[in-house]
């Protein structure tokens, strides 16, 4: 039986890493942090699982910023494969806490790679959580694993720092080290202060009356979204490669922040009409089709033949949109288009879920918690 090593194990790519791994057959040690509450929810249907918990997963406390931790860990566990996918992973966030992000997403990867070479593991192979935020601005379209490097904020240059690690470390001292140039992957159990998820979740409390509108930043940013379940078992295959490389995971499509709402509003019989610009843009109610909501949630699978209302307060030429500037980032990334070409040919990688099928499955799921739990 292999042992993976999880860092980041609690996150929206930890928890499907573990599923994956814990169905590949391997003994699954993931790293969380103390919390003053709960921060397991993603991770939840694991533990309470008898036949997993503690046979399956285990689970360490530890801190990508504490090395005598890391240390005692990797004596502990031995693991064949670490996957560091730990991070302050919020890109506006780094803005307000750049020291901090540098700490657990630069030197955080630094402190593991040392921690490899100090207890000696000579045959682990690590994977690092690098990202198409190393893009920045972009110097090519679409980029690939040789577009040069321009990245726009402390999360993007602390990840710089760590794919040059990486590198470094892997020519150095010969470690099976590889990054994983992700571009952006969500799924139901992205963060809800990611635009994605931000998006469909307020989507879903709108109709039922829950909130009244969506407040969003730039509205024209183009990114390349995947669904990370996929991009999950890209990291898997990346480190069966027969040789430590770099390689990038992308759909190599790419839509705005617009079109993502557009398509939302529309799963739920939604039209949107775009007023005014700028700061002062507004997105109004154009039409409404109680059919095509009624359709979305009665094939979710739970809703089978239940009887869906729009709120009394969803009505033709509402300000459901508008824009707050305090979501604009002091420099943006404007456009990301991911050419994944190596990882399909050498991998047998493959985006399979396009946007649209991505922004169903979100907006279901949320439709799905919000007539569940009412929030
Ligand atoms: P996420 O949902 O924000 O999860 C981040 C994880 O890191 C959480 O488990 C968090 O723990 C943990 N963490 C944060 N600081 C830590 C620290 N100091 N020590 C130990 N653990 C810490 O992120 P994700 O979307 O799953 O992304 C996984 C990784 O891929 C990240 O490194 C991210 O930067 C990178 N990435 C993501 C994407 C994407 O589109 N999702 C694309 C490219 C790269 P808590 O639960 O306690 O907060
Ligand atoms: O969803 P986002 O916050 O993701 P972002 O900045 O692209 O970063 C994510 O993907 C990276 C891979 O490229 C990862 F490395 C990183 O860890 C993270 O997972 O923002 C996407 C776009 C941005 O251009 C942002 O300015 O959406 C724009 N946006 C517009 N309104 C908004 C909002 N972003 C957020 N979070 N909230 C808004 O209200």
């Amino acid at each position: 039986m292999k042992k993976a090593l999880i860092t980041g194990v609690t996150g929206q790519d930890g928890s499907y890493l573990t599923e994956i791994l814990v169905e590949k057959g391997y003994e699954v040690h993931g790293i969380i942090r103390r919390s003053s509450s709960f921060n397991t929810a993603r991770i939840d249907h694991l533990y309470a699982n008898k036949e997993i918990l503690n046979k399956k997963m285990f689970l360490h406390y530890g801190d990508l910023v504490d090395t005598s931790n890391l240390n005692r860990l990797l004596e502990k566990i031995e693991p064949d494969e670490i996957y560091n996918l730990a991070a302050q992973s919020h890109v506006k966030v780094s803005f307000e806490v750049p020291d901090y992000t540098a700490q657990v997403d630069a030197l955080g990867t630094l402190r593991f790679l040392d921690a490899i070479r100090e207890v000696g593991l000579k045959k682990v192979k690590f994977y690092q959580a690098s990202t198409s935020e190393l893009f920045g601005k972009v110097q090519e379209i679409p980029q690939s694993e040789k577009t040069p490097f321009y990245p726009r904020s402390p999360y993007g240059v602390a990840k710089l720092y760590g794919y040059w690690i990486i590198v470094n470390y892997r020519e150095a001292y010969n470690i099976f080290a590889c990054n994983g140039i992700l571009f952006n992957h969500e799924s139901p159990r992205r963060g809800e202060t990611f635009v994605t998820r931000k998006i469909t979740r307020a989507a879903a409390r709108i109709v039922t009356g829950l909130q009244k509108n969506l407040l969003l930043g730039n509205l024209d940013a183009k990114r390349d979204w995947g669904f990370a379940p996929e991009y999950c078992e890209g990291m898997w295959r990346i480190l069966q490669h027969e040789k430590a490389d770099d390689f990038l995971l992308a759909t190599g499509e790419t839509h705005t922040v617009r079109e993502f709402t557009e398509k939302t509003f529309a799963e739920l019989g939604i039209e949107i009409e775009w007023r005014g610009g700028a700061e002062k843009e507004k997105g109004l109610i154009k039409k409404i089709d109680l059919e095509k909501a009624k359709s979305l949630i009665n094939h979710s699978g739970n809703y089978k033949n239940y009887h869906f209302e729009f709120s009394s307060e969803v009505k033709k030429g509402d300000e459901i949109v508008g824009v707050d500037p305090n979501y604009y980032r002091p420099t943006e990334v404007e456009l990301l288009i991911g050419n994944p070409a190596k990882a399909e040919k050498e991998l047998g990688w493959k985006a399979k879920t396009k946007f649209e099928e991505l922004v169903r499955l979100m907006i279901k799921s949320d439709m799905d918690k919000v007539l569940r739990r009412g929030y």
